[in-house]
């Protein structure tokens, strides 16, 4: 107990709104919140409250949630050093959301660019509000829990700097309570590009399936999408997220996985054809994401085991969370509610 008060926090999430994650949530994210474990106190959840700010299949939802839940597992949290929770399982994150709802400008909100980004299509007048305020309920995710670093992949900045933001101004005007957060973004794997189309982001979204990698995926669909990589008309192995988005984009996963710089892969691929390098990556692909494919599904074969230990997360993750949000309430000026009365 005190060994893990004494270490600073982290805190991240992921969606559980796709069938599997895919390699850019894998080596942006996931990796790092692995790493993280050993120096930090750690807290993993699902945002399934973020999920539902899109339609989801209520079925789906929670399949969707314990498989998210199995692999994070899989991919390396141990729920032993880690807190590894259901947001919705911690009603403290409403709660807090609304307060920071609050203090949060329209114009201010108006400017986050994933809300204009996801109704590109459709328009914003059929969003739901949920989608729009869906940086507030993230930035309470965050606070709730004062960590000192959240590690997540590029597209998130603004949404950790809203967090900032919020924090800074709700310690201004009620007193110190929040913990500036910083984002944790890696330097390698920050951005993981579509394989059809690899000056895209890879994305659970995306509009085709054969630029994505599921960590689900069976291994053989895995390593084909690998070799049907977009390229280029050249033939030299180089980095240049300009001219050779997909080299690049081989390159970068490659250098991820084993560890080499991409000037050392470079070297190494000098003279030798496209073809070598993808087949590379797909070796290099496949022998990490099998055994996580593996266990997700023996840990998905026992889902009252699963249940137990997001349970036992929440109740840590509660025991927290209460704290932070009694805090607030009684800063910015709430009655506190009697205890029960005859
Ligand atoms: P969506 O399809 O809704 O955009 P997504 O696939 O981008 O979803 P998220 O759930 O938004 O996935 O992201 C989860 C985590 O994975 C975040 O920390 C995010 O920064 C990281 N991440 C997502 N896509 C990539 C990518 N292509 N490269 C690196 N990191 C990524
Ligand atoms: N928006 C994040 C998911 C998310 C999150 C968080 C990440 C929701 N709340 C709090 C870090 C901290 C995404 O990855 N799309």
């Amino acid at each position: 107990m005190t060994e893990t008060s004494t270490r600073p926090r982290v805190l991240s999430g992921m969606q559980p709104s796709g069938e599997s994650l895919h390699l850019g949530n894998y080596l942006g994210a996931l990796v790092n919140w692995v790493k993280s474990q050993d120096d930090y106190e750690a807290l993993f959840f699902i945002p399934d409250m973020h999920a539902i700010t899109v339609p989801q299949d209520p079925a789906e939802l929670r399949e969707r949630t314990r498989k998210t839940a199995a692999q994070y597992i899989a991919g390396g949290i141990d729920v032993h050093k880690s807190t590894l929770f259901v947001q919705s399982h911690v009603p403290e994150h409403a709660q807090l959301a609304w307060v920071l709802n609050c203090i949060t400008g329209f114009g201010e909100a108006s400017r986050m660019t994933q809300f204009k980004d996801k109704t590109a299509k459709g328009g914003a007048e059929s969003a739901s509000v949920g989608l729009f305020t869906y940086p507030m309920l993230m930035a309470a995710d965050i606070l709730l829990y004062r960590p000192h670093g959240v590690p997540v992949g590029d597209d998130q900045r603004q949404h950790v700097e809203l967090s900032r933001d919020l924090a800074k101004r709700f310690n201004h005007r009620f007193g110190e309570t929040f913990v500036i957060p910083e984002a944790f973004i890696p330097a390698e794997g920050a951005r993981i590009y579509d394989l059809q189309n690899p000056t895209s982001k890879m994305s659970k979204s995306a509009s085709g399936p054969g630029g994505l990698i599921n960590l689900m995926d069976d291994p053989k669909i895995t390593a084909k999408r690998i070799k049907s990589a977009v390229t280029d008309a050249e033939t030299v192995i180089a980095h240049d997220r300009e001219s050779k988005p997909g080299v690049t984009n081989l390159l970068e996963i490659l250098s991820t996985l084993t560890g080499k710089p991409v000037d050392v892969l470079v070297a190494e691929y000098d003279g030798k054809m496209y073809g070598h390098l993808k087949v590379d990556v797909a070796d290099a692909v496949v022998s990490r994401l099998e055994p996580i494919r593996a266990r997700t599904l023996e840990l998905l074969a026992d889902p009252a085991e699963l249940d137990r230990l997001l349970a036992h997360g929440a109740a840590k993750a509660r025991a927290i969370a209460a704290g932070t949000l009694a805090d607030v309430y009684d800063k910015v000026g709430f009655l506190p509610p009697l205890g029960p009365v005859d």
